[in-house]
């Protein structure tokens, strides 16, 4: 059966502990309801695994803090025979070379803001350009300059493909709501079509993709009501001198507080429909 590859980084440091077990389990169900195999990934005792068990996931929650892993470091925290949670760009390595070929997970890294001044661009974007993995997401984490990323994925040369959007979704909200919003290369509206597409494209380049899930409509979050939460993370984040790879695990614990958990909602719900969609495109892919 097709397998889709799911992050550990979301799980260990996107979400609050007592939620990561649950909703580990509900995308498991999530990818076999679509009729593909999910398989976490992660760094265990410096063995990368493709397919963490609920054990192993409950040994890396209790283990205390557990490094996040980019292209950069991961080699490091295998010699160190370390724990360490895979993000997109270590999942879609770890992914690659295992032969799954699609990825569910919630926003791609990508160009922080404030990058004029400070620069921050997540090894994510050029990942998609090294490993033939398709990740299904929805846009870029919401506390990303979403405008910057979509030009920097262009400037990579790495397809943007849109299920059912013409626009790059915006994380809580399915689009920017600005004039000209950014948009995608091309618009999918059945999923055996992008599973066809998806096949070809991998075998033809040997590269990644961004499939673009925009948020299920009713899980939602008006721009206005998130911009002012997000700036008070923000706030928070740079006087506590949170920055680089700590920077997204403490804003989005923030942001999780400040909104009463309505942005928590908001990120299960559109992981769990990338996590579907993930499936049924497995599901699609001839062999
Ligand atoms: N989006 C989220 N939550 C997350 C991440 C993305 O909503 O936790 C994680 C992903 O694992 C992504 C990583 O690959 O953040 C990027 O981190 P950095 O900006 O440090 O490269
Ligand atoms: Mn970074």
């Amino acid at each position: 059966m097709a397998r889709v590859a799911l992050e550990s980084t979301l799980l260990l440091h996107g979400v609050p502990r007592e939620s990561c077990l649950s909703l580990h389990a509900q995308l498991c169900d999530d990818v076999r309801g679509a009729g593909a195999e999910p398989a976490l990934i992660a760094v265990f005792g410096g063995e990368s695994v493709v397919g963490v068990s609920a054990c192993q996931l409950e040994a890396l929650l209790s283990s205390g803090t557990v490094p996040k892993a980019n292209t950069s470091n991961l080699g490091v925290l295998l010699a160190r025979k370390a724990h360490a949670a895979t993000t997109v760009s270590t999942t879609m390595e770890l992914a690659a070379r295992a032969g799954i070929r699609v990825f569910a997970t919630g926003g791609l890294g990508g160009v922080h803001q404030g990058w004029s001044t400070q620069l921050d661009v997540s090894s994510d974007l050029l990942a998609c350009t090294r490993f033939p993995v398709a990740v299904v997401c929805s846009g870029v984490k919401s506390i990303l300059d979403v405008r910057a990323t979509r030009e920097a994925l262009e400037t990579l040369g790495v397809p943007v493909v849109g299920f059912r959007t013409g626009l790059f979704p915006a994380f809580y909200q399915r689009s920017l709501s600005e004039a000209s919003p950014p948009t995608v290369d091309a618009t999918f509206d059945n999923v055996e079509e992008l599973g066809a597409f998806v096949h070809a494209e991998l075998a033809r380049t040997g590269r990644g993709i961004v499939v673009c899930n925009p948020i299920p409509e009713d899980a939602e979050i008006p721009a206005p009501r998130f911009e002012a939460w997000k700036q008070e993370a923000l706030r928070m984040a740079s006087e506590a001198g949170a920055t680089g790879r700590d920077a997204t695990p403490f804003v989005l614990g923030r942001l999780h507080a400040i909104s009463n958990g309505e942005t928590l909602r908001a990120n299960i719900a559109l992981v769990r429909s990338n996590a579907r969609l993930a499936g049924a495109i497995a599901a699609a892919m001839p062999a």
